[in-house]
């Protein structure tokens, strides 16, 4: 990732820091490949939604301790692949230290989701309220075509603002922002070379439990 000092820093409202161009070409290539290894290693797969079973646009795969998934029981975290039923694999040592970066060292996160999307893929507004810690920020990363994100507030349907995210891209959110409803309305097909096949990977770092005594006494301190 590029020097934090020299990073644009961009605050959207409370809570919802933007960090435009946060990874170089180089970065971004050696993230992807990443990516493709662990989807060698364990299978993409597609989540459905709770109660009807309908296929979602993105497909999914989690990396770490914990992993998000979503069928038609409901949305959970879990500790092995729905489809494979093998642990998911490590968080990579990349994302670790970006977390660092961006947290200044909130405890470790224990999920990271990678959300694949095709061009015609969205994702509708909600919240994300599966986590345990709400105290701990989430940390976004776009790879590939960019797309129109949205975050509105709190309440469905509250006003809502709208801005693009470019391949390497960070977002943090936390505060009063963490449970703001949010989505993907679209993604603007071949605005990225990064991605052979095209469209965008989305990852974002999650803490899940909430963090132990000793976590928190080094916090800050790492
Ligand atoms: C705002 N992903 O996986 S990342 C998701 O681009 C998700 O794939 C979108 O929403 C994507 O749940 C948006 C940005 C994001 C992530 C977590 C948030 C925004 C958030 C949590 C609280 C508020
Ligand atoms: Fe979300």
């Amino acid at each position: 990732m590029r020097d934090l000092a020299t990073t644009l820093r961009v605050e959207i409202k409370p809570g919802v820091v933007h960090f435009p161009g946060l990874l170089d070409r180089h970065a971004q290539e050696s993230l992807r490949d990443d990516i493709y290894a662990a989807i060698s290693a364990a299978e993409l797969f597609q989540p459905t939604m709770p109660r009807w079973g309908n296929p979602m646009s993105v497909k999914i795969l989690n990396l770490g301790p914990f992993g998000w998934v979503s069928d038609k029981s409901g949305y959970r975290y879990q500790k092995t692949h729905p489809v494979t039923g093998k642990d998911w694999p490590p968080i990579f040592p990349m994302l670790l230290s970006i977390w660092d970066h961006l947290t200044n060292s909130y405890p470790k996160p224990e999920a990271c989701l990678i959300n694949y999307y095709a061009s015609t893929a969205k994702m509708g507004m909600h919240q994300d309220r599966d986590e345990e810690d709400f105290d701990a920020p989430v940390v976004s990363l776009s790879l590939g075509d960019s797309a129109l994100f949205r975050i509105g507030t709190e309440e469905r349907g509250g006003p809502s603002q709208s801005f693009k995210l470019h391949s390497g891209d960070g977002l943090v959110f936390g505060g009063p922002a963490r449970l703001d409803f949010h989505g993907i309305d679209r993604v603007y097909p071949q605005t990225s070379t990064l991605l052979t096949e095209g469209g965008r990977f989305n990852l974002t770092l999650r803490r899940v439990t909430k963090p132990t005594a000793d976590e928190i006494s080094s916090f800050g301190r790492a």
